[in-house]
């Protein structure tokens, strides 16, 4: 994973399309990961919108990663699941890595502790934020551990959290190579326009 765009899909954030078609908007715009983060589906939606993803990914080479539940990452065919720290406590990495196999799994991290860790487990990335203030968390770290994390990471990082296109150039210059967004793709007017500006910078800045 290298000067990624990832999209954490989260479909409750916009009513007027549906979340296939944002999908396909944003990868059009050059997303190139995308994450199915639902968390009010029931498990029958979640298999049917999962199924839609995986065509889509397919059909556009579209890395494609699962939130919370490596045994749906496996029933709809992703490339990936993505376990949180709260996940974490149900389940530890070998189990996680016994159900996906050769799949990719990724953890959030949210201080310089839980990414030391995270750094020596079997994973395949390792998402750190929130960086600036978002709706989904009610705390954010900041941007002083950025370059630690860059420094002393073996294995891709995605940074996230209140990432936008004010604020992305302080990431970026501090060496962060993938950027994870929710809402600034999600809400903005002209989805395949922000994510080719977002996609825009990633590369300008890349070192
Ligand atoms: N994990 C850390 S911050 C975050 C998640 C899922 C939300 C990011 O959303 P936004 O809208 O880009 O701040
Ligand atoms: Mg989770």
């Amino acid at each position: 994973m290298q000067n990624n765009l990832y999209l954490v899909l989260t479909s409750s954030y916009r009513n007027d399309l549906n979340p296939v078609e944002i999908a396909a908007l944003a990868i059009e715009g050059g997303v190139d990961v995308l994450q199915m983060r639902e968390k009010q589906l029931s498990r029958e939606e979640l298999i049917t919108l999962g199924r839609q993803y995986r065509t889509l990914c397919h059909r556009t080479g579209t890395i494609y990663i699962v939130n919370d539940n490596p045994e749906l990452a496996v029933e709809v065919d992703a490339d990936g699941v993505h376990m949180g720290q709260e996940d974490l406590k149900a389940i530890g990495i070998a189990e996680i890595r016994d159900i996906v196999g050769k799949r990719m799994i990724g953890v959030s991290t949210h201080s310089l502790e839980q990414f030391r860790i995270a750094n020596e487990e079997d994973l395949d990335y390792i998402a750190f934020g929130p960086l600036f203030e978002t709706k989904t968390k009610d705390y954010s770290i900041g941007l002083d551990e950025v370059a630690t994390v860059l420094k002393e990471a073996k294995k891709p990082i995605v940074f996230i959290g209140g990432i936008n296109l004010d604020n992305i150039d302080s990431v970026l210059s501090l060496g962060a190579q993938n950027i994870a967004l929710i809402s600034a793709i999600m809400q903005a007017q002209d989805i395949k326009l922000q994510a080719q500006l977002f996609k825009r910078k990633i590369y300008e800045t890349k070192i």
